[in-house]
């Protein structure tokens, strides 16, 4: 967080963008909430800080007080609020900057319904919807801002995940297509945290700045990094990737447990955040702590033999990585000797992602 703010003063930016999630829990934890406010007082001595819930922070704690904060801080949570601009002087420029909370699609697509029927059951059609309402804004004047921005949170096709977002999928579609953001000169996204770009539509810059630090080993090769972006009034934007510098590095270390625990790499990596995944046949003696004692920092040491034992029928990482709508159906397969039917496979999806929108709430 330090590192921000001291970006965000030294290179003067006009408006520091947070576009979800902000907390990995609706009840964060009170370090993390404290961190937070400090953060952004800090931040509202340079720029204006605008900042948008995602998935996983609740929308209610998050927004709660926002009215309280000074000028200069906007925290923006509400579906009510979207199609309203925010605009940020940029020298002689004006940027209007329309920020989207994430938006559960079985509540805006009542909230954002243009005629008598609510909208179709999908982000794609919710955050289609908001973008219209963007657009008739920036219509509406007779001189419009000199730049438009949008900011979102969602997964837009063509980008790339980690192992750290959680799915977000209403009847099984969790994507956006990049289309919808068409008009918009700048689309600053949250919720994937691998910085990237994605292909937009012609003139629209659509980027994902990435989370500061990694969340999971599939992060360990994310290069971590602020993006700041320069817009010159004509719609242009230069894009500067500006590093974090992390606490410690991360690496993943496969093998037996002899070349794990080699010279080599123990002075290369004693230092790191580390998984280390054992291969040998039979589970070597005291595994942990001969781990422990090489590479203190780790934090996952596993034991995935490269032969197993042909009684394990499955490994509990390998279900793990599976869609648990896929290991419902085969059980329903296990039970009945049968494929599931289409309609039981809705029923099935319908019910996880209720329980999963409950543990998310
Ligand atoms: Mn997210």
């Amino acid at each position: 967080m330090q590192q921000i703010v001291e970006i965000a003063r030294s290179q003067r930016v006009d408006v520091t963008i947070v576009a979800g999630d902000v907390f990995d829990r609706a009840v964060p934890p009170v370090e993390a909430v404290s961190l937070f406010v400090a953060t952004l007082q800090q931040l509202a001595e340079h720029c204006v800080v605008i900042v948008i819930s995602g998935n996983h922070d609740s929308a209610v704690r998050l927004g709660y007080g926002a009215e309280l904060f000074r000028q200069g801080i906007h925290i923006a949570t509400s579906v009510e609020s979207v199609g309203n601009g925010i605009d940020v002087a940029i020298g002689d420029e004006t940027a209007r900057i329309f920020p989207i909370p994430f938006l559960l699609p079985d509540q805006a697509r009542e909230a954002l319904k243009t005629g008598d029927e609510p909208l179709p059951r999908s982000h794609e059609a919710v955050l289609g919807a908001a973008l219209e309402r963007v657009r008739a804004n920036l219509a509406s004047e007779a001189t419009p801002p000199t730049t438009s921005i949008v900011i979102a949170h969602a997964f837009v096709t063509g980008a790339r995940e980690s192992d750290s977002e959680r799915d977000i999928s209403v009847g099984g579609v969790e994507d956006v297509n990049a289309t919808i953001f068409s008009g918009i000169d700048y689309v600053a996204l949250g919720h994937l945290h691998g910085p990237q770009e994605i292909r937009g539509p012609d003139n629209t810059v659509i980027r994902y700045s990435g989370s500061p630090l990694r969340y999971s080993f599939s992060e360990a090769q994310h290069a971590k990094s602020v993006t700041v972006v320069d817009v010159d009034g004509s719609g242009a934007c230069v894009i500067d990737e500006v590093p974090i510098i992390q606490p410690r590095p991360m690496v993943v270390l496969t093998g037996s447990l002899d070349e794990v625990l080699s010279e080599a790499n123990q002075t290369e990596h004693s230092n790191a955040w580390a998984q280390v995944v054992v291969t040998d046949d039979a589970r070597p003696i005291d595994l942990t702590n001969r781990v422990r004692a090489a590479y203190p920092h780790a934090l996952s040491i596993l034991h995935r033999p490269t032969n197993p034992p042909a009684t394990i029928g499955v490994q509990s990482d390998a279900l793990v990585a599976r869609a648990p709508t896929e290991i419902a159906s085969e059980f329903v397969l296990a039970v009945t000797n049968r494929p599931t039917t289409d309609s039981e496979a809705t029923v099935l999806r319908d019910v996880y992602e209720s329980a999963r929108n409950r543990l998310d709430s």
